[in-house]
């Protein structure tokens, strides 16, 4: 099956348009032919970084602008990253993925993020950073330390994003994810669904990322987590079937990508769980906390599985694990 980049927006919107089952059975189809099925990528977060942030996106928890009553944390120790990181892999998360509120990394966080990647590395857990707007040399240290995947979501549609956020525009995303491709580092990029946006800004997020010169690895799909104290905080609910569509058509269109299931998860059923599966999410987030608000707890994530026959994928097996292997077969 051939990747397009080409996608025009009156496709993606006949896609999003058929009857829900055709729409979903057909995502499914396609993941099958892509993935193997029944098997769930699972990250874990862990922020590293809380709070403080000056950036103004509305729907956001760590935003200085807005009184969210969240406690503020500052940078926590490397130390403590690779004590729940190791957890994290025990658990069975594949990817670990570390998140600060800055609207960029400052020259003086350097040291701090990329000592943190190589340790995290080492582990053989994917890496994964989530730091706000990246320049080229930032990029390229980044990637040299051995960070797998940068994650910086375009969040909404280029039409509606200046209603969520002003401090930084829809270009200077872009560009961070151009960084981040040159150095050849796998991206992770998606976004919101549930600002407030109509379904023509859930086609325009969705035809902004399968137009993009390669698709990103990773699609998160995030539906709002209403924080209050923020502007979105009494924002109408999104009907969950429009979460699932977008997940859907992600799946059809980005067809070689993960697409996760993010944030909002914990108002999920189990059931609706299952037909965001079915439509194409093959990663999620696991562990009680996402950056700063609960998620199911791998204890729960553990029962779901079971109940669907779900298997998570493995993390990569460490060089002295492999060498260890390597001596096992020939004694
Ligand atoms: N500060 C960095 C940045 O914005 O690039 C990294 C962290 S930021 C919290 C990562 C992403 O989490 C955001 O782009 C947004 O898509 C998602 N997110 C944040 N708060 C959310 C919320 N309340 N509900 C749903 N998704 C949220
Ligand atoms: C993404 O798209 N979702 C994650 C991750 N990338 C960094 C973050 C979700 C945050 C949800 C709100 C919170 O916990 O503060
Ligand atoms: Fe800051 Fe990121 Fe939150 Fe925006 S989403 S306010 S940049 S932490």
């Amino acid at each position: 099956m051939t990747v397009r980049n080409d996608w025009s927006r009156e496709e993606i919107q006949k896609l999003y348009d058929q009857p829900f089952l055709d729409l979903v059975f057909d995502a499914q189809r396609i993941h099958r032919q892509n993935f193997q099925a029944n098997s769930i990528q699972v990250s874990t977060l862990l922020s590293i970084k809380t709070g403080r942030c000056p950036e103004d996106c509305k729907y956001c928890s760590q935003s200085s602008r807005y009184d969210s009553k969240l406690e503020a944390e500052k940078r926590i120790a490397v130390e403590k990253v690779i004590a729940e990181a190791k957890a994290a892999k025990e658990a069975g998360s594949s990817r670990f993925c570390m998140g600060a509120a800055w609207r960029n990394p400052h020259e003086r966080d350097m040291p701090y993020v990329l000592e943190m990647v190589q340790e995290v590395k080492s582990l053989g857990l994917e890496t994964c950073m989530t730091l706000g707007m990246l320049d080229q040399s930032q990029a390229e240290r980044l990637k040299t330390a051995g960070l797998d995947y940068y994650n910086h979501n375009l969040d909404t549609s280029r039409e509606y994003y200046s209603n969520i956020i002003t401090t930084r525009t829809f270009d200077d995303r872009l560009d961070t994810l151009d960084h981040v491709r040159r150095v050849g580092m796998k991206v992770c990029s998606g976004g919101i669904v549930g600002l407030g946006e109509g379904k023509q800004d859930r086609i325009g997020l969705l035809h902004e990322l399968a137009t993009l010169p390669i698709h990103p690895e990773s699609v998160p799909i995030n539906m709002l987590v209403p924080i209050e104290g923020t502007p979105l905080a009494n924002v109408d609910k999104l009907d969950t079937t429009e979460w699932i569509k977008t997940i859907a058509v992600a799946r059809i269109i980005m067809p070689k990508s993960y697409i996760r299931l993010s944030a909002g998860r914990e108002a999920l059923s189990d059931s609706d769980q299952a037909l965001a599966f079915m439509a194409g999410a093959n990663s999620l987030f696991s562990g009680e906390k996402l950056l700063t608000t609960p998620n199911a707890g791998e204890g729960k994530d553990k029962v779901l599985f079971a109940k669907l026959g779900l298997t998570p994928e493995k993390p990569k097996p460490t060089v002295t694990e492999l060498s260890v292997d390597a001596m096992a077969i020939s004694a």
